[in-house]
């Protein structure tokens, strides 16, 4: 199983790379990478599980961030209405997206960063993301609001971007221009 020994850190080339595509249909290895991120996510959301293998709790991972240079994800969550989000995702490309933009009120964080950077980080409102899932189905999904800021988090990943990269400088907490806040 993966832990935290697994992801790398601020620092890591492969975090600053732009992932390359994955040719289909994917690998057995392949396969089994999502599989495992996918279950790295549900093993760090739950309390036992997380505490015993000292995880920290994510709601995605990209592979740079295990220092693979691939395009694939893994997203688990749900969203503040309850719907669930559980992926393993190749090649995703947002295809479209809103002008209006959106920003968790509390900022974000980062399984590859140990430490706290405060600001609001403007993300699309929505989006419209084409992907490969491990069974090798297309997929479009049509997101909004907390979803869309997890997949756009972790789609930035594969193009080297870290979240702190898009908070303005001089003022970290000025509101995005055309936007909402989440949560
Ligand atoms: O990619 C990563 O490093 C994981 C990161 C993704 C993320 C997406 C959007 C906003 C913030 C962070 C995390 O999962 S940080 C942990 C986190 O956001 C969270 C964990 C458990 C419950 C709720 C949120
Ligand atoms: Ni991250």
């Amino acid at each position: 199983m993966l832990t935290m020994k697994d992801i790398v850190r601020e620092g890591h080339t492969s975090l600053r790379e732009v992932a390359k595509d994955v040719s289909l249909p994917p690998t057995k290895e392949e396969k089994n990478l999502l599989n495992d991120m996918l279950e790295f996510l549900k093993n760090s959301q739950d309390d036992k599980i997380a505490c015993d293998y000292d995880l920290r709790p994510g709601v995605g991972l990209a592979a740079p961030q295990l220092g693979i240079n691939k395009r694939m994800v893994a997203v688990h969550f749900e969203d503040f209405k309850g719907k669930q989000y559980s992926y393993g995702l190749i090649n995703p490309r947002i295809v479209s997206h809103s002008v209006e933009k959106a920003y968790l009120s509390s900022g974000e964080g980062c399984l590859s960063v140990d430490r706290n950077v405060e600001g609001y980080v403007p993300r699309y409102a929505r989006i419209t993301v084409t992907a490969t899932d491990v069974e090798g189905n297309s997929l479009k999904l049509r997101l909004r609001d907390y979803a869309a800021i997890v997949f756009q988090h972790e789609i930035d990943h594969l193009n080297g971007i870290m979240f702190y990269d898009h908070i303005n400088k001089e003022n970290p907490y000025q509101i995005p221009e055309n936007s909402k806040a989440i949560e």
